[in-house]
């Protein structure tokens, strides 16, 4: 079992995180709804879970992540800041200036960044294709991906699941934010999902399911991975709310995208900390 101080670690680090995402946002409009509910997940990929050396990024033997739901760019541009990458000054200095890699959705022109995403119900696909080349070339990597609940209504995501299960890619694990909400509703009303574990496991799937938000959560699913050389593929359903963290945007289609004013941004990154002072007893 991991040891309280990493968690808190975590914990820490995940609220640093959301408060970056909301100063890209106050840089330029970002995906922030979106962004908020996949902090604590990237937050345990990146902090945790994920072998990779920020100064070599095209090293051979780093697990691979691609960021499926590319509209979570800004997420991603925080959490490769804080892993390293690149700084968060130089980030909020070039985010959506012109000619700047840092666009409202990621190019592989950022380091870190293994392919440009943003239309959505490839990077399942991708994964796929990384993971059996990891296995072809006697590897020992893992791919990861993270892909939003409403992109999975995407027929494409089920050609790729079942694919996964047919070549028998143990060292691929998928994470879906299941916040329950896409662009302009919710994933019930505007094309079911459930019963959404039992069709990844009717799929062929290992599936996983757990609070999105809860950091000792998700960091059990990394301590408990199937080996890499196993044969079905893992998926880690993490049920979230979109805006965690905000309780203005918590929950609310309107903040699927959007901006916010320097007053906003220091209210949302004041609520924050009061937040992690309760948890932590203060
Ligand atoms: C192929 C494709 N169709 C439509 C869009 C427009 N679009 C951007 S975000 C989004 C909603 C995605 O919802 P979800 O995957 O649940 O993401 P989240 O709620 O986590 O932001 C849509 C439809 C797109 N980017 N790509």
């Amino acid at each position: 079992m991991v040891d309280q101080s990493t968690v808190e670690r975590l914990k820490d680090l995940a609220c640093e995180a959301r408060k970056n995402i909301l100063r890209l946002c106050h840089k330029g409009a970002t995906h922030i709804g979106g962004d908020l509910s996949m902090a604590d997940m990237m937050t345990v990929l990146y902090q945790y879970g994920m072998k990779y050396d920020p100064k070599r990024p095209d090293w051979e033997e780093r697990d691979r992540f691609i960021l499926s739901k590319g509209h979570g760019a800004g997420c991603l541009y925080v959490t490769l800041a804080m892993a390293g990458y690149f700084s968060m000054d130089e980030v909020l200095a070039k985010y959506r200036e012109p000619g700047s890699p840092f666009g409202e959705h990621p190019s592989s022109e950022v380091p870190g960044v293994e392919i440009s995403t943003g239309s959505l119900g490839h990077g399942l696909s991708v994964s796929v294709g990384l993971a059996l080349a990891a296995r072809l070339d006697g590897r020992g990597n893992r791919v990861f991906t993270l892909m939003g609940d409403g992109e999975t209504q995407e027929g494409s995501v089920w050609e790729a699941a079942m694919a996964a299960a047919h070549y028998e890619l143990g060292n691929l694990v998928a994470f879906v934010d299941r916040n329950r909400i896409s662009l302009d509703g919710e994933t019930e009303k505007l094309l079911r999902l459930e019963p959404y574990a039992e069709k990844w496991r009717a799929f062929g799937w290992n599936v996983v399911v757990i609070d999105g938000h809860d950091i000792e959560q998700i960091v059990a699913v990394f301590d408990n991975l199937p080996p890499v050389d196993s044969k079905k593929p893992t998926v880690v359903i993490g049920k979230t709310v979109k805006g965690k963290g905000v309780a203005s945007m918590e929950n609310d289609v309107n903040w699927h995208a959007g901006s916010i004013d320097a007053d906003f941004l220091a209210r949302s990154c004041a609520e924050l900390d009061e937040a992690r002072r309760r948890e932590r007893g203060e």
